[in-house]
């Protein structure tokens, strides 16, 4: 084991910001986002979110969707989501409401069915019921530190493919017939591939962060009974209590994640009231595994040669 993760403000930082849990998360006060702010705010921000990886901030009624994408062209570049549709009258709104059904309640990372997925998302609180559907976060970096010796040996030099087009109808058995479909005809109308590091060096951070979460469909050179009972063991440790912080939202919410060093997921606890958040994600960078290779698409071909063309 190295160091211990302490989640502690930074002395320096020009923004108030109280840590959450131990090891991750802090709420910003005294700030209203917008396009507007001065270049170090931002500066700031981004410093703030590599070091809490998760950033939360309350009462942002100000933003709305065009305010909510003017904060986040300022705070990144704004990619949409791969095969979802965009919400109507918007450039890069992922509209996440309970009414079509689409709970995010399993452990995942955004997108990292490609190779560079986004490095952060931008998540508005909209309509909130009145109690439940919270959301919870894990810090991978503390994780990853936390690992026992022989699993990080492990972890350190093994690859997993990441895959949208999963087993949808068997991870949730509950489903509906029309999200079932929905998850076949929208979510996975182009099948992605895409090959990473269990352990990728963080751009910013250096840190080493544990890449895993749904969208893992086997490990690189294992069949998938082996897969299968070692990504339990590995999740097992990436969402242990400490690593995690739970948020209870309010209407005006706005929260921030590193989607490089974080999974999150949902919790489907508000039965048939309303529940509506909308997301920006920010244009991120192909992981780097310890020993400098990096990650690869598989399906579609084309995406590689994206990738190559870039380089
Ligand atoms: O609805 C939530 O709390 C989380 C949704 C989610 O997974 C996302 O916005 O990426
Ligand atoms: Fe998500």
């Amino acid at each position: 084991m190295t160091t211990q993760f302490i989640n502690t403000p930074n002395p320096a930082s020009p923004l108030a910001i109280t840590p959450v849990a131990g090891r991750i998360g802090g709420e910003v006060h005294g700030i209203a986002l917008s396009a507007d702010l001065a270049p170090e705010t931002y500066d700031a921000l981004h410093a703030a979110l590599a070091r809490h990886k998760v950033l939360f901030f309350r009462d942002q009624h100000q933003l709305d969707d065009a305010g909510q994408e003017a904060f986040a062209a300022r705070f990144g570049d704004p990619v949409s989501h791969p095969t979802v549709p965009v919400r109507q009258g918007t450039q890069h709104i992922l509209d996440l409401d309970s009414t079509d059904g689409r709970a995010a309640n399993s452990w995942h990372t955004d997108v990292t069915f490609v190779p560079a997925y986004p490095a952060a998302s931008i998540l508005r609180g909209v309509t909130i019921p009145e109690a439940g559907g919270d959301t919870q976060w894990a810090n991978t970096a503390a994780a990853y530190d936390a690992l026992p010796e022989p699993l990080r040996v492990l972890a350190d030099t093994l690859w997993a493919v990441h895959s949208n087009a999963y087993d949808y109808a068997a991870l949730r058995p509950e489903s509906s017939a029309e999200r079932i479909r929905y998850q076949r005809e929208v979510f996975a109308r182009v099948v992605h591939e895409t090959e990473h590091p269990v352990v990728r060096v963080h751009p910013v951070t250096g840190e080493r962060t544990l890449l895993l979460g749904h969208f893992v469909q086997r490990f690189v050179g294992l069949g998938q009974a082996d897969s299968l009972a070692l990504f339990q063991i590995l999740q097992n440790h990436i969402l242990q209590p400490e690593n995690i912080v739970r948020w209870r939202w309010r209407e005006g919410d706005v929260v921030i994640w590193d989607n490089r060093a974080t999974q999150h997921r949902a919790t489907a606890d508000f039965g048939l009231q309303r529940r509506t958040v909308r997301r920006v994600t920010i244009a991120g960078d192909v992981p780097v595994s310890i020993d400098g290779r990096r990650s690869r698409a598989i399906r579609p071909e084309a995406d590689e040669a994206l990738l190559e063309a870039a380089e």
